[in-house]
């Protein structure tokens, strides 16, 4: 039968009236020795209580905010077996020592820099007078706390976090630099839960770090917006997960620049609706963005770094001599955008069956992966709904993406009066490594031009 022992704080030394800061364990908790249970903390240093023993709490008597002395006592812990047994007459507290103290904000050559490096765990920082903890430096290297296997990124702020010895073991045991996560705790100390809620942001891909030229973005505070009224929890989709992380990427890590233009597209809409029912007896719905995509092609064969990318180490430049073509296709699980393969070698009623397949296959969840792979190019045409200007973001590891808006009617001054002229308003995003502005402006004019004299497809 195991005993119940009365765990108590032990000699902290000149601490008194130390404040707890936080209780590290609840009721029904297993706990083995050395287990930190609680972290208390002075004006000038942080400690943990490790358990003495190895059992189950039974009942904590301390909570967070709790002023404590040597002796006070902790909580009652049922031993385990072979510890009561090698330990009957301990009501102990132990003369075992605390953990080692840890200055609030160490000095930098003591500092914890969690992680930074993952095959060479660094010290925990500790004044010299104080017994060392139980040492980590056993331990296999952390595994990488980004996806992708990505390294943290080392941050010269982890000596300063604010955490406890426990919260800095189990931040290193993980990989987690502490100097990236936010501390919900009092004066912003960082808690095991930030800790744990940090790692789930990383994997779940929420938050990105390495290759991303080495900078940290502050966290966004999570907000209990059910405090300001109703609300309803929704799930978001896989699709819009992933094409969320996917978005998020290519905003940051291509430089973008978006230029705007118009295209006066009169004559290729008289030319689209005489061929409307020539196209519906072939089976295809005749829209804009059939010719969008040609005079997209001719734009890129006058322009080759649009159909491009960067090689991965950055040093050269890939240039495609194939133009697939991206076309954005709104689903009610999210935005796809599927692949129409070869543009320049097909019609466009061809085209037009091609947009009208894939568009509905993606509507359906039909789509294979294959056919979302390859792309050179992305549209993304908003026209069948409405708006001015938008801009889009580029597709990486494409270069540049159009975004086209809804044709309108305006009043054009042509010889000696105004005219009506539908036009068309779009925006194209290049990334900025590979594409000047003299480029970006030069591929507009040049794609105007061929909209609004669609004979240029011919050429
Ligand atoms: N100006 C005016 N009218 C336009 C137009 C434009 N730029 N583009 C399309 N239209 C018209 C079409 O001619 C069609 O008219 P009718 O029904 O009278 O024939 C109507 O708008 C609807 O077209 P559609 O959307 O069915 O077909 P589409 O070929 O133009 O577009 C597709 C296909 C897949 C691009 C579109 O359905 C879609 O999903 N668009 C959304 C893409 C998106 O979400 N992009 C945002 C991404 S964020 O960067």
């Amino acid at each position: 039968m195991s005993e119940t022992q009365t765990i108590r704080v032990p000699d902290i030394g000149d601490f008194k009236d130390v404040e707890i800061i936080e209780v590290l364990v609840k009721d029904g908790d297993q706990v083995n020795p050395e287990d930190a249970l609680i972290t208390i903390e002075s004006d000038k240093a942080s400690m943990d209580i490790p358990s003495p023993a190895a059992g189950t709490v039974q009942s904590v008597k301390v909570s967070a905010g709790d002023k404590i002395n040597q002796g006070d006592v902790i909580l009652l812990l049922q031993a385990a077996d072979e510890a009561a047994a090698a330990d009957k007459t301990a009501e102990s507290n132990a003369e075992k020592k605390p953990a080692a103290p840890e200055k609030s904000e160490p000095p930098a050559k003591k500092s914890a820099a969690t992680a930074a490096k993952p095959s060479q765990p660094p010290p925990e920082s500790t004044p010299e007078s104080t017994p060392e903890p139980a040492t980590d430096s056993a331990q296999p290297p952390p595994p990488p706390a980004t996806p992708g296997g990505a390294e943290t990124v080392g941050s010269s702020q982890s000596h300063k976090a604010h955490a406890s010895p426990s919260v800095r073991r189990f931040a290193r045991e993980l990989g987690v630099d502490l100097g990236l996560v936010r501390g919900s705790g009092r004066k912003g100390r960082i808690t095991k839960d930030d800790v744990k809620a940090f790692t789930k942001a990383v994997m779940s891909g929420n938050r990105v770090f390495g290759n991303t030229g080495g900078f940290a973005l502050p966290e966004i505070p999570a907000v209990d917006f059910s405090k300001y009224g109703p609300v309803e929890d929704q799930p978001l989709t896989r699709l819009r997960k992933l094409a969320g992380q996917h978005l998020q990427r290519c905003w940051l890590t291509v430089p973008q620049v978006t230029q705007f233009d118009e295209a006066d597209i009169t004559e290729l809409e008289e030319f689209r609706k005489s061929k409307m029912s020539a196209a519906e007896k072939a089976g295809a719905k005749l829209t804009l963005v059939s010719f969008l995509l040609k005079a997209v092609v001719v734009a890129l064969e006058q322009y080759p770094e649009f159909n491009s990318s960067l090689s991965s180490d950055g040093g050269s430049l890939i240039v495609k001599k194939y133009y697939h073509i991206g076309v954005a296709v709104n689903t009610d699980e999210g935005l796809m955008v599927p692949i129409i393969r070869d543009v320049d070698q097909k019609g466009l009623y061809e085209l037009a069956q091609e947009i009208k397949d894939l568009s509905e296959r993606a509507r359906n969840k039909q789509i294979k992966s294959s056919e979302l792979q390859g792309g050179c190019f992305t549209i993304s045409s908003l026209g069948g709904i409405g708006g001015r200007f938008f801009t889009p973001i580029v597709n990486t590891p494409e270069v540049a993406i159009l975004g086209v808006s809804k044709a309108y009617m305006q009043p054009v001054w042509q010889d000696g009066s105004f005219e009506p002229r539908l036009t068309l308003p779009f925006a194209l995003s290049y990334d900025h490594r590979v594409i000047d502005g003299v480029a970006g402006v030069q591929f507009t004019q040049y794609l105007r031009t061929v909209l609004t004299d669609i004979r240029h497809i011919l050429l």
